[in-house]
């Protein structure tokens, strides 16, 4: 078994002077997809991106659109970025106050529905929308802002994730979000994220480029994978 893991650059951790050029370094470098934190400056106190932004680079990659909601009206941004071409759209479970329509809604748009959860809220908020979710994304840090420090928990919560999912057959993917840096990538595979979301701490990291930063994410996803391997019973 050779679990595809995906890298998913954090695009408000792009030096955004320099957009298509990084967004060239990073199709060169291989990464899977592209993840776009839209916020409104009400659900989370940032606005770093906006949907001109997602529209006019969708014209230009042929990479795979991930939009992370931290807003309010989840609604409104879904029938927009669906009408740009997202293919993966999550909506944070303490937002959505129809979380199960919602999330039919983003199916009924053709991209995939994904349910984010803040370090605190429980698995439990999943029960009964399991039937509607393709991935599950986990904040290993507190959302709004990029460069902040894992959050003590953040690895226990992947790992309870991954057995809260296969408890109920569940084989999705899961996306973990927050501080996903070189080291705490390989533990993280290790407890079951799939797909890791990169920012200031590896994808984007000052010291190297791009093409660098991405082979040694490479390097400790190799790693993760090796320890996972060496946990199954
Ligand atoms: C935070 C957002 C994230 C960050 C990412 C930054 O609200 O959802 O996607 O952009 O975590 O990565 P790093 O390595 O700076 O923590
Ligand atoms: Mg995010």
């Amino acid at each position: 078994m050779n679990p595809h893991i995906r890298i998913a650059p954090s695009m408000m951790c792009a030096d955004l002077w320099r957009l298509a050029e990084q967004t060239q370094k990073l199709e060169a470098a291989g990464v899977e997809l592209l993840h776009f934190d839209l916020m409104d400056a009400h659900f989370v106190p940032n606005m770093p991106l906006g949907l001109g932004m997602l529209e006019m680079m969708r014209a230009r990659t042929g990479l795979p659109f991930d939009a992370h909601l931290m807003v309010e009206n989840n609604d409104f941004f879904i029938e927009k970025l669906a009408a740009i071409g997202v293919q993966m759209i999550s909506v944070h479970a303490e937002s959505a106050r129809h979380l199960d329509r919602t999330l039919a809604l983003i199916q009924a748009a053709g991209a995939q529905a994904g349910v984010a959860l803040n370090p605190a809220t429980p698995l439990s908020a999943l029960d009964f929308v399991l039937e509607r979710l393709d991935y599950l994304l986990i904040m290993t840090v507190n959302p709004g802002f990029a460069a902040q420090k894992l959050v003590p928990s953040g690895l226990r919560k992947l790992v309870a994730a991954r057995a809260y999912l296969r408890e109920r057959g569940l084989d999705i993917p899961i996306q973990a979000d927050g501080n996903v840096s070189f080291a705490n990538i390989p533990p993280m595979v290790a407890a079951g994220a799939d797909i890791l979301v990169g920012g200031t701490s590896s994808v984007f990291h000052k010291d190297a480029s791009i093409g660098e930063n991405v082979a040694r994410a490479r390097v400790a996803i190799a790693e993760g994978l090796r320890l996972r391997e060496e946990a199954r019973p």
